[in-house]
């Protein structure tokens, strides 16, 4: 039977619901229980955690006769606490896609015809070895870079920093969270990582600018959102969407696209000139606070109506409705948050909500996330950089601390600093998650070798020179997933079956590329298990017991000031920046500034973008369990949008944008939850690639369609909603 809370998460979203019925369904497995008699046939558990999205959930997977029959949650997890997602309970998917990798390839026709010749092993690494000492023999190991996403990236990392390539970059963290975490870091001097570190449970006002939770389905927050709910919490939603979450809300602010700076710096005028802001919190805690008020005394509510379209009433209204609930009050610091090239700024006005609630370290607030250590393993050290990274030349973009993905694609397209030959490609579909396509295929063409690793035969494989099949993370180790929340924690990942054809896991590769490259010292070990069994023991970690519970918690400490704990900031002021004497000194607003956002050109709409609550990104639409749920994408329209232009529901539209891109053919949504004059799509169909039969041409993709963009001048991320799209009718 399954509880009452757990039919609450379900009820989140339609289209979870369908998953879960979908899916070989479910019976209380019991823990642990490695070979229990179930029936006919004989069961088997092994506890691993999830990679189909990187909220990395603990899970249980069963075997039936030594066959992969269903992926649950594991109880001891406080990612998944018993429970996963309707694409991780999907997994089996992935292992069984005919759409698979199943042997390595090296190119035969032309870069990005998809035509190859299948290899073995020995021949594909000898030759992408062979490439890989070419390249430095004539430009230095720097000129080789690392693209990743996941943890499989690990060991290929590692290789490839200790044969010498320093460059490397990740869309999830330009085009993902970054400005997310620099407008925090800005603000409070840290960062906010994954899993953020946010009290959902047990807040009594949420308000989500954006974050789509039901739809973006990060496990835990949306079990905490309906536990919130549950516990009668105030949601206030912001999204020019009917969303998921919106249909839980008390208010609804369907704002017009690309003006949320404008609603939150009135927020910010209405808790100041009201007086109704944590005035303990910003005496002891705040940095330039009166310079801050000076500088949004100008926001008012009725300014900002005439940019959001939100009534001057309502913003009044829900900014003292924040406030009544303060300290426990949420304003979601949002996870994906490139939208216009300026989220910086935003994602930093956010933060000064969050601080003006003074909800810093309090319970139903933002806590303070406990860790823990495992060893690390005796590696030797890396040589000394040869270089510098290409990717942020002379800091043109100051507050990027992690790698700028466009920067590197720029100097991979004009050799400068210096040229970039090679690019490794481990699980990040580039063609897909960059904007602009034709820029990424630009510095394709510049590269002597192109590595993808991959599972599937994906966009960026099809422009490889070689292509490495991967294990998927049901047929593999990795390395251990250390966490950070209420209380530190630790999850194993291990095989549960053996890959069908002849997929490798990554830290083999990586292995068998580093001899190769006469690196082997930095692989020293025969395989993972012994890589584990070092750590563990370096750790006093019980390894046979961590292997049969997938588990192992850190110690507790208070995590709130409530509970005890002591906040600090690591802010040059060492308090919360609300005026920030650093961005005045880098030349930007030291006070987040609004800027209006360009208008459409006549006839066209801005188009926006989520995820299917069933999909992750580009990298499951051939998972045959998944894409039975849902096989391609809708444009939402709103309904009269839609009568105007003489369109239904149903009927298939293409969408052009202004650079005269035209998208594949996609189905209308007609429908009143979204404003007039935005478009809506989740993004990850449309895909182009042959190899993915079950997925090809199904839908629309959102990416093809960002030509145009901008970069965040703190940072670096760019932005994905500033495209603007009209529709061509399907004959
Ligand atoms: N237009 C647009 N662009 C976006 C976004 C958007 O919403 N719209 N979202 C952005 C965000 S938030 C993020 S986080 C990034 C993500 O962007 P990326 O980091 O590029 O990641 P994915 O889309 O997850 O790329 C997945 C590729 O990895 C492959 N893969 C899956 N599992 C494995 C595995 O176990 N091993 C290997 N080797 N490969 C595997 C899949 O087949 C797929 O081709 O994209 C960003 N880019
Ligand atoms: N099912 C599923 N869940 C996922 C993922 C996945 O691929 N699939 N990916 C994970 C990852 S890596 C990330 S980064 C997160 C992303 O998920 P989130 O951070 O929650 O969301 P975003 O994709 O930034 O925003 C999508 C929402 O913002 C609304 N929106 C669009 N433009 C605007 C605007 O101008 N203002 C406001 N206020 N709202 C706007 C859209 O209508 C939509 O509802 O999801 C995570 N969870
Ligand atoms: S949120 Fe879902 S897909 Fe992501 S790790 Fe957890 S169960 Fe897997
Ligand atoms: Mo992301």
């Amino acid at each position: 039977m399954p509880s009452p809370s757990r039919r609450r998460f379900l009820k989140i979203s339609a289209a979870t619901l369908g998953a879960a019925a979908a899916v070989p369904m479910l019976q209380q497995a019991t823990p642990f229980a490695r070979a229990a008699s179930a029936g006919p046939g004989t069961v088997t558990t092994i506890p691993t955690y999830c990679e189909m999205c990187f909220w990395k959930c603990g899970g249980i997977a069963s075997l039936r006769d030594g066959k992969l029959w269903k992926f649950e949650g594991n109880p001891l997890d406080p990612m998944s606490r018993g429970r996963l997602c309707p694409r991780g309970t999907g997994a089996p998917g992935n292992h069984i896609d005919p759409d698979r990798l199943k042997r390595p390839l090296i190119r035969s026709g032309e870069r990005g015809q998809e035509q190859w010749k299948s290899v073995t092993w020995g021949e594909a690494l000898d030759y992408v070895a062979e490439r890989m000492k070419k390249i430095a023999a004539e430009h230095g190991p720097e000129s080789i870079a690392l693209w990743k996403h996941g943890t499989g990236s690990r060991f290929f990392e590692h290789v490839m920093r200790a044969y010498g390539c320093v460059n490397k970059a990740a869309p999830s963290f330009a085009q993902c969270r970054g400005p997310r975490d620099i407008g925090n870091l800005l603000t409070y001097g840290t960062g906010l990582g994954s899993p953020e570190p946010t009290d959902i449970a047990n807040t009594r006002c949420l308000v989500l600018i954006g974050t789509h939770l039901g739809e973006n389905m990060h496990n835990t927050q949306v079990q905490e959102f309906a536990e919130a709910i549950g516990k009668g919490a105030t949601i206030i939603c912001v999204d020019p969407r009917y969303s998921t979450a919106a249909s839980k809300a008390k208010h609804w602010l369907p704002i017009r696209p690309g003006t949320d700076l404008a609603l939150v710096l009135a927020w910010l005028n209405v808790l100041v000139k009201e007086g109704l802001y944590d005035k303990d919190f910003v005496a002891k805690h705040g940095h330039g606070f009166d310079k801050f008020a000076a500088a949004i005394a100008e926001n008012t509510p009725e300014w900002a109506e005439k940019e959001t379209g939100i009534a001057a009433g309502v913003i009044r209204e829900t900014a003292r409705e924040m406030a009544r609930h303060r300290p426990a009050t949420l304003v979601h610091p949002g996870r994906r948050v490139n939208w216009n090239g300026d989220d910086a700024q935003r994602a930093r006005a956010i933060a000064l909500l969050n601080a003006l609630l003074g909800n810093w370290g309090r319970q139903g607030g933002i806590f303070l996330a406990a860790g823990m250590k495992i060893a690390g393993y005796p590696f030797p050290k890396y040589p000394e950089p040869g270089k510098p990274k290409v990717d942020n030349p002379d800091g043109r973009w100051p507050f990027a601390d992690e790698e700028v993905t466009t920067g590197l694609r720029e100097a991979t397209i004009t050799g400068k600093p210096y040229p970039i030959k090679g690019w490794v490609v481990y699980a990040a579909n580039l063609i897909q998650t960059l904007p602009n396509e034709k820029e990424t295929i630009e510095a394709i063409k510049k590269l002597d070798l192109l590595v993808v690793v991959e599972t599937h035969p994906s966009e960026i494989a099809g422009w490889a020179d070689v292509v490495l099949p991967d294990t998927t993370f049901l047929e593999r180790h990795d390395d251990f997933y250390v966490g950070w929340g209420r209380q530190g924690w630790a999850a194993m990942r291990q095989p549960v079956v053996a890959p069908p054809d002849e997929q490798k896991p990554a830290w083999w590769m990586a292995k068998e590329l580093a001899n190769r490259l006469g690196v082997g010292a930095y692989m020293p070990f025969k395989d993972m298990e012994e890589y584990l069994a070092v750590r563990c023991e370096k750790s006093g970690i019980d390894y046979a017991k961590f292997k049969r519970e997938g588990i192992v918690m850190g110690p507790k400490k208070p995590i709130t000031i409530e509970e005890g704990a002591e906040i600090a900031f690591d802010t040059p002021s060492k308090k919360v920046e609300f005026f920030s004497d650093q961005l005045a000194k880098a030349g930007f607003d030291p006070v987040p500034k609004y800027t209006p956002p360009e208008a459409p050109p006549a006839g066209f709409y801005p188009l926006v973008t989520g995820r299917s609550p069933v999909h992750t990104f580009s990298r499951t639409q051939t998972n045959p369990l998944l894409a039975d749920l849902v096989g391609e994408n809708e444009v939402w329209i709103n309904a009269a949008t839609a009568a105007k232009a003489g369109l239904k529901s149903g009927q298939y539209v293409r969408l052009k944008n202004e650079d005269g891109v035209v998208s594949n053919r996609v189905k209308v949504k007609a429908t009143q939850r979204i404003r007039p004059d935005t478009l809506y799509m989740v993004y990850g169909f449309g895909h182009t690639a042959k190899g993915l039969r079950r997925a090809l041409n199904k839908g629309a993709s959102a990416a093809q369609l960002n030509t145009r963009y901008k970069v965040d001048p703190l940072m670096g991320g760019t932005s994905i909603h500033r495209n603007f799209v009209t529709f061509e009718k399907e004959a």
